[in-house]
């Protein structure tokens, strides 16, 4: 593969002259002393008598999961709801209100609870190279973590992860100022072995947290989790044997949901799902194509993935600092994730999702802390990596356009530097199911009527997962992209492409109003709208023309199909953005 030669190709500094060359000789030396050290620690660890450790030696985790017994909350995994009143009642609220997770229910769940196995069945006939594998620090940066999700986190590390796969387990704590995280967290981590505690001197958003764990780390893979996750039997293995066959891949397990409220492990056996984005550059779940279904070679081989969630996944230290590691300058929350897919892809790496992998996230109800810096942080992904085609980002946002983003020169310089390709081949190669809009200019933006002066089209869709079914309403202009773009395309199609799937705005069978459907691919007559000179807009199908109604006792005006006449309330046209 080309970014697998180009990388191994020009290790570090090699054209550097003689200095560099010293340098290298000495890192090859420490390599070399690395693998001596590492196969001594192996061997010490595999000496337990006189005859050889069986093979399924190989396998014991560090720690050996204590019995829970069978009538413990939630021991299985299955969900919880305690009956309370008053005080208690009181107290669970409270501990979701700070947390955006039960915490209260945590709490009196164990930390050792063992999850229902919920793969594929034919991961269990996989074999892993024991004797080969990379070693791996298991990284967890935490802002202000609630006491037993950051201690199951780590004990379901410990638990489940070969003793000698297993380096490290560094926990960042990013200046959390909880009480609990203080001294009690340091002592009760003191007494279990291979974890660290790293404290951040000021609080550095989790970019940065993962990176002071990951400059510290010893291991030969970085494993990334997030301090409220659960790790599955097993979930270690396929990673690090898919680093060991192919360093430049970066490794995704599948996530599983556990419930926010009751703890519910919502682990799901068929195939997982791959990662996406919108054109907000919103991070967006989606089936398996068909053309990578026919690529892989069986139901539990790895899936290639356009972008990862984020929180979780392995990398090659090596690679990882090959690739420039994270974008520095990323603060607090989101962002970083689809930074990293574009860059994995872009410069020449793959990554994957790998079925036989299985980890639990608590998802909160919602964030539990402040993210106000996410739009800066796409807008830095978006100029680094996305060339001409932010345009279609800042056109659907356009207030990140004034978002301050800081210097991008370093992140640019290494785009150069490892001679990365363009988003064009990302989109044409990686992702190719994404739509990518015309936007022509005078088609997109708000579509607003020239009788009902100040109203446009407006869309809000029941949930980000499904954008189907509602109507479409009018409501004030408010230039801010969002619920009030719109394209228009050269396939008379008035696109909702903010979200994916994207929508089409639609008109059923006799009825009058305007409803939003899937887009298809080649565009269905009742999906047809032509916009015409006049600024007229005729529905193919109906032979009748959008106007602009009030609705009677309220806000809203609504679009509806009328037959045409020359009125102004029949008169549209797309704006970009406010005056
Ligand atoms: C998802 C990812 C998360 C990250 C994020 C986008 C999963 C399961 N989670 O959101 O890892 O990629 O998308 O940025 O894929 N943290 C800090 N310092 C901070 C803020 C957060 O250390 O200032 C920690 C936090 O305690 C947690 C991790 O970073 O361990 C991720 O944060 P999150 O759990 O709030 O993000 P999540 O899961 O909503
Ligand atoms: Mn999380």
């Amino acid at each position: 593969m080309w970014g697998r030669a180009a990388w191994r190709r020009c290790p570090r500094g090699l054209r550097r002259g003689r200095g560099a060359l010293l340098a290298l000789l000495a890192l090859l030396a420490l390599a070399g002393l690395g693998s001596v050290l590492r196969t001594r620690r192996r061997a010490g660890a595999a000496e337990t008598g006189l005859r050889r450790t069986p093979r399924s030696g190989r396998r014991d985790p560090v720690l050996p999961r204590p019995p829970v017994s069978e009538d413990a909350l939630g021991a299985h995994g299955e969900a919880v709801r305690l009956e309370l009143q008053g005080e208690e009642l009181r107290l669970q609220e409270e501990s979701v209100r700070l947390h955006q997770i039960n915490i209260y229910l945590s709490d009196r769940i164990s930390l050792h609870r063992r999850l229902p196995e919920r793969w594929n069945p034919l991961c269990k006939e996989k074999k892993y190279d024991y004797d080969h594998l990379p070693t791996t620090s298991v990284v967890i940066a935490f802002y202000n973590e609630a006491w037993s999700t950051l201690l199951r986190t780590v004990y379901s590390v410990l638990e489940t992860s070969p003793d000698t796969l297993l380096e490290e387990v560094i926990l960042v704590d990013d200046y959390s100022d909880r009480e609990h995280l203080k001294e009690r967290l340091a002592t009760e981590l003191a007494g279990l072995p291979k974890v660290r505690l790293i404290r951040a001197s000021k609080r550095e958003g989790l970019v940065r947290a993962r990176l002071l764990g990951a400059s510290a780390a010893k291991g030969d893979v970085l494993t990334f989790l997030d301090c409220h996750c659960e790790c599955h039997e097993g979930w270690l293995e396929p990673l690090l044997q898919r680093i060991h066959e192919k360093e430049s891949a970066v490794v995704c397990p599948v996530i599983d949901v556990i419930d926010w409220n009751t703890f519910e492990y919502l682990g799901n056996p068929g195939e997982p799902q791959i990662g996406g984005f919108d054109w907000r550059l919103v991070f967006t779940w989606h089936v398996v194509p068909k053309r990578e279904r026919i690529h892989m070679r069986s139901p539990v081989d790895v899936i290639r993935s356009p972008t990862m969630a984020g929180g979780l996944f392995a990398v090659s230290k090596r690679y990882f600092e090959y690739l420039g590691s994270y974008d520095t300058g990323m603060e607090v929350w989101g962002g970083e994730n689809l930074e990293f897919s574009f860059r994995i892809w872009q410069c020449g790496g793959t990554l994957e999702t790998h079925p036989c992998s299985h980890v639990g996230h608590v998802f909160p109800r919602q964030a539990p802390y402040s993210r106000s810096k996410a739009l800066a942080n796409s807008v830095r992904a978006a100029e680094v990596w996305m060339d001409e085609f932010k345009e279609l980002y800042y056109h659907r946002n356009p207030h990140a356009r004034l978002e301050p983003f800081g210097d991008v020169t370093e992140r640019k310089q290494l785009r150069a530097k490892l001679q990365c390709k363009d988003f064009k081949w990302f989109l044409e190669t990686v992702y190719p199911e994404l739509h990518v809009p015309e936007d022509r200019p005078g088609f997109f933006g708000m579509l607003q009527n020239k009788g009902l002066k100040d109203y446009c089209f407006d869309y809000n869709p029941p949930n980000e997962h499904q954008i189907t079914g509602h109507q479409v309403i009018l409501y004030h202009c408010h230039g801010m992209g969002q619920n009030q773009f719109f394209e228009y395309t050269s396939q008379n199609e008035i696109r909702y492409n903010t979200h994916q799937p994207e929508g089409c705005v639609s008109v059923e069978a006799g009825s009058d109003v305007l409803i939003m459907h899937l887009c298809e691919e080649a565009t269905p007559e009742d999906q047809k709208f032509i916009l015409q000179e006049d600024g007229s807009l005729f529905h193919v199908q109906s032979k009748k023309c959008v106007q602009a109604e009030r609705k009677e006792l309220s806000d809203n005006s609504v679009p509806l199909l009328r037959d045409c006449t020359n009125s102004e309330h029949q008169k549209w046209f797309f704006k970009e953005r406010m005056d």
